[in-house]
């Protein structure tokens, strides 16, 4: 998936402030931090969205989920964060590759549900 912009970052061909990486997973900090943690966590192996996942994607997304997690506490959400995935058209997804954000920082969020 050469023209993908998130494949191109695990491939190295473009930069990313990089947080961690194993044999499953990738994160990196958002290019357009919304609070002081923003950070992303993407399966390594391309998936354009939530919308895609079948039961063969079950332990890279537990791999994204536990890792997006112990990211959270080890940048500076110690209080709490919201994890996001927009999925779709009607999600507002810019990038079709399937990643999770991590949001958060000292202050309490804006409600949005
Ligand atoms: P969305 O697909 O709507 O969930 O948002 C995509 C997010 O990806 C958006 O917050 C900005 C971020 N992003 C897009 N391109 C890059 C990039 O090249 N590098 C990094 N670090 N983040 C990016």
């Amino acid at each position: 998936m050469s023209d993908c912009i998130f494949c191109r970052i695990v491939a190295g061909e473009i930069p990313a402030k990089k947080i961690y990486e194993d044999e499953l997973v990738l994160a990196f900090h958002d290019i357009n931090p919304i609070a002081p943690v923003h950070f992303l966590v993407i399966p390594k192996i391309h998936v354009a969205s939530m919308a895609e996942l079948g039961p063969e994607h079950e332990a890279v997304m537990g791999r994204v989920m536990s890792v997006a997690g112990k990211l959270a506490h080890e940048q500076g959400a110690t209080d709490g964060f919201r994890t996001i995935i927009n999925t779709g058209r009607v999600g507002r997804q810019e990038v079709y590759h399937l990643h999770v954000h991590v949001v958060g920082g000292p202050e309490v969020l804006p409600a949005m549900l």
